[in-house]
């Protein structure tokens, strides 16, 4: 089929025909089937479709450009084939974490996923100082599976080459490349942040050693294709309840260094620590969640690093590789990219193009400025002293005397 932008009535008649053919098994054959569009994200078109029984799916279909910006910004619809692929992929690897993909059409670049409506979005729910005790090692356990199968590590370089080039994600990657990396750095229109903050940005684009990290981090980025990523590992990307934790919306994976999606997620946890400086006025129970918080960052960089160390000594199919040295190595190089992504996470949703809830819903405005000149001070410090940790140690006793 020729590609066309649905809407609500085409979502129907398209899980329709599929249940026809069947070719998804989530509804009985005499569905009635309703959809509403509900997409709040910045690129795409997301539909939930259900029957009278109670049963329903997810059909998130791509635009022909950002749904934040519009028509002005074009982007590719392949981003819809990566999509379904890289959830295939990490599927088959960690399905306990991944969304489950149920069907896929390339033409109209949509894809139908397993309704997750039960589940909460992470952000919201750490708005609201909720706490998962599974988080950590859910998430650790879903990176480092992803990470270290499709590393050199586990895959054949023939392998490794052919799956490098089915993930090229050009236009996906040109946004991260521009908001994460460039942007904050320079004058740009694209940047968005309050007047007051003017002298601070200033000094960040003076600040030549910042300046040299984010360039440094951009490089890597750019070209370090260790691990097939989830791409974009923020706080709206995960689905949590107590018991569970799923990631969706993969569609910035591709072949790039290992520390971006744990960076991008301690990034994430770190944006709310700082926001609930502002959210929590008891000062006890702020530090209980404060304290919660840098927990499970802790623990998922420790359980992270834990998990690739035994996956290497027991699966690492390349000689080369299978030796402790080579993975301690391996990993210090991880850690200290990881350290730098948070960094340049911090700085980038405060002062770039996409920014977070946590912050920019805090009312009070003078507040709300405290937090964002908090955000950017760890930013900078922890993007100009990542390449100093030596080891996951280093950085937790970084992070803290930073957060105290
Ligand atoms: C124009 S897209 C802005 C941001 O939203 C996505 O979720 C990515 O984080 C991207 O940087
Ligand atoms: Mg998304």
């Amino acid at each position: 089929a020729k590609y066309t932008a649905f809407n609500a009535e085409h979502a129907v008649d398209y899980i329709k025909e599929l249940v026809k053919s069947e070719l998804i098994s989530v509804f009985p054959a005499d569905a009635t089937l309703t959809a509403y569009e509900f997409g709040d994200g910045n690129l795409n078109l997301v539909f939930r479709v259900a029957d009278q029984y109670n049963n329903s799916v997810i059909l998130k279909q791509a635009l022909p450009y950002a749904r934040c910006v519009g028509e002005s910004w074009p982007l590719s619809l392949d981003r819809a084939r990566i999509e379904a692929e890289v959830l295939i992929n990490h599927g088959k690897l960690c399905p306990e974490h991944t969304v489950a993909i149920l069907h896929h059409n390339v033409e109209l670049a949509l894809t139908v996923l397993e309704d997750l409506g039960e589940l909460q979005i992470l952000r919201g729910a750490q708005i609201n100082a909720e706490q998962f005790p599974l988080l950590a090692s859910h998430v650790a356990l879903y990176l480092s599976r992803i990470g270290f199968y499709n590393s050199d590590f586990y895959l054949s370089a023939e392998d490794k080459k052919a799956k490098v080039s089915q993930f090229i994600n050009p236009d996906l990657c040109k946004i991260t490349e521009d908001l994460f990396f460039t942007d904050p750095y320079i004058e740009h229109e694209r940047n968005n942040f309050p007047t007051e903050l003017t002298e601070h940005v200033e000094s960040i684009r003076n600040n030549d050693a910042l300046k040299l990290a984010a360039a440094k981090l951009k490089a890597k980025f750019l070209s370090c294709p260790q691990t097939l990523l989830h791409g974009d590992m923020h706080s709206g990307s995960i689905f949590v309840d107590s018991k569970t934790t799923k990631m969706i919306d993969p569609e910035f994976g591709f072949f790039g260094p290992v520390g971006f999606d744990i960076g991008s997620f301690m990034g994430n946890l770190l944006l709310n620590y700082c926001a609930q400086n502002a959210r929590i006025t008891e000062q006890a129970k702020r530090r209980q969640y404060q304290t919660h918080l840098l927990t499970c960052l802790q623990d998922c960089y420790s359980q992270f690093e834990q998990h690739w160390l035994n996956l290497a000594s027991s699966e690492a199919t390349d000689i080369s590789f299978a030796n402790r040295a080579f993975s301690e190595d391996y990993l210090q190089h991880v850690l200290r990219d990881a350290v730098g992504y948070c960094g340049a996470e911090l700085i980038r949703r405060t002062i770039g193009l996409a920014h977070v809830a946590d912050i920019d819903g805090i009312e009070d405005a003078q507040a709300r400025l405290a937090v964002q000149q908090q955000t950017l001070v760890l930013g900078e410090q922890l993007m100009l002293n990542a390449t100093s940790c030596n080891n996951k140690d280093e950085f937790f006793s970084l992070l803290i005397s930073l957060l105290n």
